[in-house]
């Protein structure tokens, strides 16, 4: 595979994971999910983290890995790329992994004494990134080895920091988020 297909392959293979976070941004509110519990006498979560959001962003990025399925042999044919398909399990695995590993992130800054919204560089840029990939391979090995190849992978590593750091600028400038990260 050359590097256009590399790169294709790498962001056409995390949509799944990118979405859920935007999505939780525009779902968010409700309950929180550590339910106003401390722990040291700092939130164990914060309210960023609510049950609204981490549901609506795993559907939304599930529904998007079904639908990229459908589309797979067609975009596949316009890019001269052949990219893969989602099974079920591999959406569910990206999509909930991807809210996980924002949630861990959380856990962290609160543990670290970063208040809600505050910037962690580095980890906001990859947290998800590295929750979606060691869930989806826990939930889809099989998927998993045979799509995030050594390079697609090194691509998704470099690559997902960069759209990450655009879409939330994007999303800040736009007043859908409180912070441009
Ligand atoms: N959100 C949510 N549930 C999640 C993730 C995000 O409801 N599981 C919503 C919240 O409204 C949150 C917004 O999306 O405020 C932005 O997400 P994020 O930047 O991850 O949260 P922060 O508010 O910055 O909180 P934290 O410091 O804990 O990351
Ligand atoms: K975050
Ligand atoms: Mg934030």
């Amino acid at each position: 595979m050359d590097i256009v297909g590399v790169v294709v392959t790498a962001v056409w293979a995390m949509l799944p994971a990118y979405v859920p976070n935007n999505a939780a941004v525009l779902a968010g509110g409700g309950k929180p999910i550590d339910g106003g519990r401390t722990m040291g006498g700092r939130r164990i979560l914060g309210d960023g983290k609510t049950w609204r959001g981490t549901v609506v962003g795993t559907a939304a990025g599930l529904a998007l890995a079904v639908g990229l399925s459908a589309l797979a042999p067609a975009v596949s044919d316009l890019v001269g790329v052949g990219l893969p398909e989602f099974p079920v399990v591999a959406g569910l695995g990206l999509a909930f992994g991807a809210m996980l590993g924002d949630i861990a992130a959380s856990f962290l800054k609160r543990r670290t004494g970063r208040e809600r919204g505050a910037a962690f560089p580095g980890l906001d840029q990859l947290d998800f990134v590295v929750g979606a990939l060691a869930c989806v391979w826990v939930l889809a090995p099989e998927w998993t080895a045979a799509t995030f190849t050594t390079p697609v992978l090194l691509a998704v590593l470099v690559l997902t920091p960069l759209l990450h750091v655009v879409t939330n600028v994007v999303a800040y400038l736009l007043g859908l988020k409180d912070e441009p990260w």
